[in-house]
């Protein structure tokens, strides 16, 4: 079929131009779609976006997303498949647990590497239906402190089989009370605890979690979804020293597809094995091979140098845009950010959350409303707004450019 060529749309005003809206090779014949593609594309183009869990992808990213490997299944792993033809995706799969296996700097010995599971949800649900019996306890920060739905929440399956033990942050510091976590885990004992948050600032001591888990035998695991880009980049402290399994997303500050990663500890307990077991054939079927090439080509790049450089810019255009909107009057939970998000606590300014996200993204600036530690308000109008600078930091701003988002954010929301 005759496919029409337009031309390649030039690239937004960045460094580096490999990213974002690089290029359109073709339009599809699909007009509905097509249209409606573009005018994603166009949204996304014009708007700051602020989302602290979402990025923009290198066109080869997008290319082997959009590649023929969807066309093919593949259920097992590499040399144990259920269906013929797959030598070609087994060398793919196998680059990309190698590959993850480097940019977290890990032994293939010592770790083993699932990148089947499709996205962070279903990657840390086959943790605990590989690791804890049902009825078993998972100790997590709760959801309106910043921990997420699979992290045991009751609305989510990981509260339906299991039982949360929730913590949360202290009510002052608004930070992570190692000592009264401590004393949870020993009394209520959990067979696993999760480290790992969406709406955390700080930095999070791993050694310390570490001892928690040993204080009553479970299983650490860190998903360290949000902050995988960091600790790749070597501007955020590893958890692989300490921890029992790490589950990450792909697409974040990481800044591949929508996918995860799942990293065990390769040891006489086969962590591995079960983990690999309760993908598939436990919860999934075939893997998306053409995600999982994605995957392989985002962690090459996240090897880079460029991309330590981009790690320390998310961090210093977070701290720029905090600083300056504290300048200017608004109240930073914990007082401030040691990663690439922030929590503004906007109502007490008088705006509430879903206000001020809605006021913003008039304005075109996309952020997400967000409860804050101890909020009085419910998570549909909560107290707070969350901002992410990986999104804006791969389009090429600089701390300069926070200190004008900041300065406009403020006069958005005094209006
Ligand atoms: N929903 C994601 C976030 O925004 O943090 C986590 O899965």
């Amino acid at each position: 079929m005759k496919r029409k060529k337009v031309k390649s749309l030039a690239f937004f005003y960045i460094s580096p131009s490999l990213f974002f809206f690089a290029t359109i090779g073709s339009i599809m014949n699909d007009p509905e779609i097509n249209k409606l593609i573009a005018e994603e594309k166009k949204r996304q183009k014009k708007v700051i976006n602020l989302i602290a869990s979402e990025n923009y992808v290198s066109k080869d990213v997008l290319k082997a997303l959009g590649s023929e490997l969807t066309n093919k299944y593949a259920e097992g792993y590499p040399g144990k498949r259920y269906y013929g033809g797959n030598e070609i995706v087994d060398k793919i799969e196998r680059l990309a647990q190698k590959r993850a296996r480097e940019v977290f700097k890990l032994s293939p010995k010592k770790w083993h590497v699932n990148v089947q599971a499709l996205s962070g949800s279903p990657a840390n649900l086959s943790v605990y239906t590989a690791l804890i019996p049902q009825g078993g306890k998972i100790m997590g920060m709760s959801l309106d402190h910043g921990g997420h739905l699979t992290h045991g929440h009751k609305v989510s399956a990981t509260g339906k089989f299991w039982k949360q033990v929730p913590y949360g942050v202290d009510r002052k510091t608004e930070r992570l009370d190692y000592e009264v976590l401590m004393k949870i885990a020993k009394k209520e004992k959990p067979n696993i605890i999760v480290a790992g948050f969406t709406a955390y600032p700080r930095k999070i001591e791993w050694k310390k979690f570490r001892e928690i888990a040993d204080s009553c035998g479970a299983y650490l695991m860190v998903d360290m979804s949000h902050i995988a880009g960091l600790v790749a980049g070597g501007v955020h402290s590893s958890p692989f020293k300490y921890a029992d399994v790490v589950t990450t997303t792909v697409h974040k500050t990481l800044r591949g597809p929508r996918s995860a990663i799942i990293f065990s500890k390769d040891d006489e307990r086969e962590l591995g094995k079960k983990i690999d077991k309760a993908i598939f054939p436990g919860l999934q079927g075939g893997p998306h091979i053409n995600q999982i090439a994605s995957v392989a080509v985002a962690l090459k790049e996240a090897k880079s140098p460029e991309f330590k450089k981009y790690a320390k810019q998310i961090l210093a255009n977070a701290k720029s845009l905090s600083d300056e909107l504290k300048k200017l009057g608004w109240r930073i939970v914990s007082g401030g950010t040691d990663n690439h998000l922030l929590l503004v606590d906007t109502f007490k300014n008088g705006v509430t959350g879903s206000e001020a996200s809605d006021k913003l993204e008039k304005e075109g600036i996309i952020v997400n409303k967000n409860t804050i530690p101890n909020d009085p308000r419910s998570p549909m109008d909560p107290s707070g707004i969350r901002i992410g600078t990986a999104g804006e930091t791969t389009r090429g701003k600089k701390e300069k450019d926070m200190i004008n988002i900041a300065r406009r954010i403020d006069n958005i929301l005094k209006k």
